[in-house]
């Protein structure tokens, strides 16, 4: 039977619907508006869609965004700067640089220079240590969303097989981590796949959940996976013919249970993520709960 459509598009409205109301009261209650600011470097064209929803996003939920664009030629010393200065602005409680940088700077020094009750992406090694040790300030973006979207969808991992195949730091490490947590929403037994695994098939096919964020589109086919597998296609390859995931979305979705499409899948729950942990940082540094 052809696998029910995991909509982010749908679910992600839903979340920003909750944070719009919540981000009301703040204002009511507290005269806080949270506040974002999202640094982009050089001319990328995929970075500046997604950079420009994050900031359009923030203007429908009425958290106060800025968005600085620097061009390519920017020294790593010019946007530590900026990133200090960020630091110390108090109507910013989040702030975001889009990845990934040009060459020439230093993507770890940049990470590590936001101050972490402020690293709305979860990336600095203090948050990524909170989120392995299962206590989160914030918990990336792209992972979350995933998760949300499991468990706003239904599906269950509790003990569940879940193989992920990517090992990112952006993704396949925290999501995996994530999910093998003592809590809801998680504790499955997690495999992680990469391209230093021998036989990438023998796993895929023994998984109930299925996350693909390897970067390459055809990763997983239909002789891949069981029947009834619940596939989440983390991709975003832009092909002549359009926008695809990772996964050979119109042979699998045959013998999926559920599956996410690309686009409509992850990516809006990226955005709706990034805007909880905005929110979450604003409150955090104005000491409501
Ligand atoms: N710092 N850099 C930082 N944080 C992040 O969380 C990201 N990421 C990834 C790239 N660099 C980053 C994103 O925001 C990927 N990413 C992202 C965000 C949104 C979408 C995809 C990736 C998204 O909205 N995708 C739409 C399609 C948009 C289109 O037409 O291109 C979708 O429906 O999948």
């Amino acid at each position: 039977m052809p696998a029910t459509l995991i909509k982010g598009s749908e679910i992600s409205k839903q979340i920003k619907e909750e944070l719009k109301q919540e981000v009301s009261l703040l204002k009511e209650k507290y005269n806080l508006v949270p506040g974002l600011a999202t640094i982009l470097v050089g001319e990328d064209e995929a970075s500046k869609v997604y950079v420009g929803q994050k900031e359009k996003t923030c203007k429908e939920l009425g958290i106060y965004s800025e968005r600085i664009n620097l061009p390519n030629s920017t020294t790593e010393a010019e946007l530590l700067l900026l990133i200090e200065r960020l630091n110390n602005e108090s109507k910013i409680h989040g702030i975001l640089v889009q990845l990934p940088l040009p060459k020439h700077i230093n993507e770890t020094n940049v990470l590590y220079a936001i101050d972490p009750k402020k690293d709305v992406d979860g990336f600095h090694p203090v948050n990524v240590g909170k989120l392995m040790l299962g206590e989160p300030d914030f918990i990336p973006c792209t992972p979350h969303g995933i998760q949300e979207l499991l468990i706003r969808s239904g599906v269950d991992t509790n003990g569940a097989e879940v193989v992920v195949v990517g090992r990112s730091n952006i993704v396949g490490k925290p999501i995996a981590n994530m999910l093998l947590q003592k809590k809801k929403g998680a504790n499955a037994t997690v495999t992680i796949c990469h391209t230093g695994t021998k036989d990438l098939a023998f796993h895929t096919k023994r998984a109930d959940i299925l996350i693909v964020a390897a970067g390459r589109p055809k990763t997983i086919t239909a002789e891949m996976v069981k029947e009834g597998v619940v596939v989440i296609d983390v991709g975003v390859n832009r092909l002549e013919t359009g926008l695809v995931g990772d996964v050979d979305f119109e042979a699998v979705k045959e013998k999926a249970k559920a599956i996410t499409p690309v686009p409509g899948g992850v990516g809006p729950m990226t955005i709706a993520m990034l805007m909880y942990n905005t929110v979450q940082a604003a409150k955090m540094q104005s000491g409501i709960k």
